[in-house]
C-alpha cells in the first residue's frame, strides 16, 4: 500500500441505533452481504451488540448492530439498554434508524438528543422505504435538523444501500484498517450458532415465550471431517414453558431444532449434528452473572 493511499484510508465504528424492530440486523446483514444477526417480524430480537466488519477498498465500516431500546424494568432490558448507551457514545458515525412505515417515535427523541449532545456525526436512516405504508410518511421528520443528513432505504431491494455507504465513509475519520481484512464478526461461531437456534424458537412458538428463553451452547465439536457436533441448552423460566417447548412426544423441539440446523449448515457450509436440551432456569433473566455467561452482554 502506498503512503498516500494509507492517508486516505477511513476507518471506524458505526452504530446502528433505533427502537425495536426497526430493521436495525437486516440493514446489517445486507450491508454485509451476509446473515450475521438473527432477524425476526418480532420487536426485540437483538439481545446483544455485535459487530459486523466491512472492509472496502478505501474503507473499513465496523458496524454495530444494537437492541432495540425499550422501557422495562427487567434487568435484561436494563443491561440491553446500557448496550445501546454505550455504543452511542463510542462510535464514529451514528445511524439513527427510522421505520418509514411507524414514523419518528419518543425514543427517537432520546437518542437523538444524546448523540447531539456527545457531538456524534449523524445519519437519519429511513428504513423499509418498499413498504406501501412508507409512501404516506412526512419525510423527513421535523425534529431532524439539516446536517442530520437524512436518506432513505430499503434492506430488502437494496435500494438506498450504496448511497447510505458513500455517506458513512464521508463522515469516517481517517484510520487504517482496524481489523484483518477477512474477518466479518467479533463474535465466536458458536455464539452465532446458538442465535440462530434462538431464531428458530422466534419462527415456531407463538406469543411472548421466545422472549423469557435464552439458549447456550454446551458442546461444539470440530473433530470429525465430516460434520460439526454441536449440544446446546435452551432455557426456559418455568416447567410449564418447558412443557411447551418440548412438545407432545418431543414434536416442538424436534421442529425447532431442524429450522436451527438448517440455518447453521448454511452458516457453517457443512453438515452438523444438532442436539438440543430443554432445561427449566428460573432465574437467568434476573441474574446479571448469568445475562453476562449466555453472550448478552
Ligand atoms: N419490507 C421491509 N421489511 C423490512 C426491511 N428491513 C427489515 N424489515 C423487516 O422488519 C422486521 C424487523 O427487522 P429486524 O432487522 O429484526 O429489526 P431490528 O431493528 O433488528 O429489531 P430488534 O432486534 O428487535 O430491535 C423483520 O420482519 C424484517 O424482515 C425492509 O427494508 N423492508
Ligand atoms: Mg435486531
Amino acid at each position: 500500500m502506498s503512503e498516500e493511499s494509507v492517508q486516505s484510508h477511513r476507518a471506524g465504528f458505526v452504530a446502528l441505533l433505533g427502537p425495536p424492530n426497526a430493521g436495525k440486523s437486516t440493514l446489517l446483514n445486507r450491508l454485509l452481504g451476509e446473515k450475521l444477526a438473527i432477524v425476526t417480524a418480532k420487536p426485540q430480537t437483538t439481545r446483544s451488540r455485535i459487530l459486523g466488519i466491512l472492509t472496502l477498498p478505501g474503507a473499513q465500516l465496523l458496524l454495530q448492530d444494537t437492541p432495540g431500546l425499550h422501557q422495562s424494568p427487567k434487568k435484561l432490558n436494563q443491561v440491553l439498554n446500557e448496550a445501546v448507551a454505550e455504543v452511542a457514545k463510542d462510535c464514529d458515525v451514528a445511524l439513527l434508524l427510522v421505520d418509514r412505515g411507524h414514523g419518528w417515535k419518543a425514543v427517537h427523541d432520546d437518542l437523538l438528543a444524546r448523540l447531539r449532545a456527545a457531538g456524534k456525526p449523524l445519519l437519519v436512516v429511513g428504513t423499509k422505504c418498499d413498504g406501501r405504508d412508507a409512501k404516506d410518511l412526512v419525510w423527513p421528520p421535523s425534529a431532524v435538523e439539516t446536517n442530520e443528513t437524512v436518506c432513505s432505504l430499503s434492506a430488502l431491494t437494496g435500494e438506498g444501500i450504496a448511497r447510505l455507504i458513500e455517506q458513512i465513509v464521508e463522515r469516517l475519520p481517517e484510520s487504517p484498517r482496524l481489523y484483518p481484512e477477512d474477518e466479518l464478526t467479533d463474535r465466536p461461531l458458536r455464539w452465532l450458532c446458538a442465535e440462530l437456534v434462538r431464531e428458530a424458537l422466534f419462527e415456531c412458538l407463538r406469543q411472548e415465550l421466545p422472549y423469557s428463553m435464552a439458549v447456550e451452547i454446551v458442546s461444539f465439536d470440530e473433530t470429525r471431517t465430516d460434520l460439526v457436533g454441536i449440544e446446546a441448552n435452551v432455557l426456559v423460566e418455568r416447567e410449564s414453558q418447558k412443557r411447551i417447548v418440548v412438545g407432545a412426544g418431543g414434536a416442538m423441539i424436534k421442529r425447532i431444532g431442524i429450522r436451527a440446523r438448517g440455518a447453521i449448515e448454511r452458516l457453517l457450509g457443512g453438515r452438523v449434528h444438532l442436539q438440543l436440551f430443554v432445561k427449566v432456569d428460573p432465574r437467568w433473566q434476573k441474574s446479571a452473572r448469568r445475562i453476562e455467561e449466555l453472550g448478552y452482554r
